[in-house]
Formats: structure tokens, sequence, C-alpha cells
């Protein structure tokens, strides 16, 4: 069905996995649209409550295959038909999302892993924002992403230096959410993704769409979504689950609807 990524789905969890890894993942088109027609079935699938991204090898994702750019390359349009729709499809989907960087996440492989909801590391992992080094600006949502997440100061120390940071130094700098050792890699992961995946799905959904509006919209606009999304919320099994469970001094069974 893929040819340039990995995609199943077990226990809830959808596993993506970006399968180049003589190249270190780095992206082609044809791995642009595969992502995205992946994103797609996640979003349409109701079996599925979480996202994992993931890279084959040693690297999480080296961004754009630099042996595939020409001197003609017209970099608006790649960005506009290839990178910016996988990034949309990425923000919009409402299901958790989880970027497991397995090693280095470069370029345009560092944007992927911002735009997703938690970035989980291997203390093996690091990242470099690498653009500057071959005279390009970060793109693919870094620059909204990026100065979100660490302040204006950091994001441009990191965008305009370049300089690759590990695990650790991103965690400290709020980067990553979590750095995990080698030999627990794969268990962590999973028991972090399943544990998304028995949550209740649809008021996660509502928290990512609210948060990704609060940055555009002033205090009585949000008062107003979360009423609007707490109606939502109110009418889903998984809160009457909630509600129920607490009453009765047990755990809750959320099953995402
Ligand atoms: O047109 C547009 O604007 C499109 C959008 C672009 C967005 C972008 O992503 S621009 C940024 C592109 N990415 C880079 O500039 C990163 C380039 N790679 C590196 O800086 C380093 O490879 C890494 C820091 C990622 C890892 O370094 P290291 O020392 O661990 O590995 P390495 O030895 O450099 O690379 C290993 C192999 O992967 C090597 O191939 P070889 O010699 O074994 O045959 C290397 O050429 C290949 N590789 C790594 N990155 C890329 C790549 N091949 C193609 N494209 C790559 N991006």
């Amino acid at each position: 069905m893929f040819e340039t990524i990995k995609f199943e789905v077990t226990s809830g969890v959808a596993w993506l996995t970006l399968n180049r890894p003589d190249k270190l993942n780095a992206f082609t088109e044809q791995m642009n649209t595969e992502i995205v027609r992946a994103l797609k079935d996640v979003a349409r699938n109701p079996e599925v409550r979480c996202l994992v991204i993931t890279g084959e090898g040693r690297a999480f994702c080296a961004g754009e295959d630099l042996g595939s750019l020409g001197e003609e390359t017209n970099h608006g349009e790649i960005l506009r038909n290839r990178y910016n729709p996988m990034i949309k499809q990425l923000a919009t989907l409402e299901k958790p999302v989880i970027a497991a960087i397995n090693g280095v996440a470069a370029g345009a492989g560092l944007s992927l892993a911002l735009a997703c909801d938690f970035r989980l590391a291997s203390e093996k992992a690091s990242l470099v924002e690498a653009f500057i080094h071959i005279g390009l600006i970060p793109d693919s949502g870094n620059l909204y992403y990026l100065p979100r997440l660490v302040g204006q100061a950091k994001a441009l120390e990191l965008a305009m230096l370049g300089e690759k940071i590990s695990a650790n130094e991103a965690k400290s700098i709020g980067l990553v959410t979590k750095v995990i050792p080698l030999e627990s890699w794969h268990d962590e992961v999973s028991s972090f993704a399943e544990k998304l995946a028995n949550m209740p799905t649809k008021a996660i959904g509502l928290i990512k769409r609210y948060v990704n509006d609060s940055w555009d919209s002033d205090l009585i606009e949000m008062l107003e979504k979360e009423a609007v999304g707490q109606r939502a919320a109110g009418v889903t099994n998984d809160h009457k689950e909630g509600v129920a469970a607490f009453l009765e001094k047990r755990k809750p069974q959320f099953h995402g609807n």
C-alpha cells in the first residue's frame, strides 16, 4: 500500500514509520504524499485513537532529500504542494499525535515533530534546524511552532545558528516532552501511546482544536468557544462514563465516543 512509509494500527494506536533509512528518512514527494494519505486514514478511522510518527533505522527524519533539489527548484511551490498539506492535516487532526524521535530530526523532519502534540525523544536523538546551513529558512510550520514552544529568543538562536542540540537540551527548553533511555524506548513509547488511546478521544480532539484557536482569539471569544466545546464534550458517552466511574469509585472505560 505504501513504499516510503510503514503504517499499521494496533490496540487503537496508528504507527506511521518513515521508511528510507539509508537516506535518514529524508522526504521525497512520494513520501509527503503517502504521509498525507496515511493521516487522512487516521482521521477517518474511528478505531484509531492515537497516532505515533517515528523513523526506521538510526534517524527520525533528515528533512527534504537534498539529492532531489535542482537549480530551478521553486521552493515556495514545493512547500505549498508537498509540505503544507502534511502540516495542515496534522494540525487539524483531532486525535493525539506523538512524534517518537528515535534519532536525528533535521530541517523539515524537525518541523514535522514540532507539529505533533507530544515529542518523545530517545536519549540518542538530536534536533537541528539545519535549514540555515543550506541558505534556507525554517519551513513546514517551523516558524509557527518553534517560537510558541521555546519563546522568541531561543527560537531565533536555534533557527539562525542551526546548532544541533541533544535530547536532554531539547527537554530543558521545553521542546520535547520526555527523554527515554534506549533500553526502554519501545515499551515507553507504546505505553504512552496506549494511555492516550484509552482516554476520551473526543475531548482530546476538542482540547487540541481550542488550544490552537486560542492564539488568534481574545478572552471573550475563548469563553464562548469553551462553552461550545464543553457542550460537545458533555454529550459524549465518555463524559457519562467518567462521571459514573467517579461516583462508583472504579476506573473509567473510555471508548472514544
Ligand atoms: O524546496 C524546499 O524548500 C523543500 C523543503 C525543504 C525543507 C528542508 O528540510 S531543508 C533541510 C534539509 N535537510 C538538511 O539540510 C539536513 C542534511 N543532513 C544533515 O545535516 C546530516 O545528515 C544530519 C545532521 C541529518 C545527520 O548527520 P550524520 O552525521 O548523523 O549523518 P550523515 O553522514 O550526514 O548522513 C548519512 C547519510 O544520509 C549520508 O549518505 P551516505 O553518504 O551515507 O550515502 C547523507 O548524505 C544522507 N543524508 C542525510 N541527510 C540527507 C541525506 N540525503 C539526502 N537528503 C538529506 N536531507
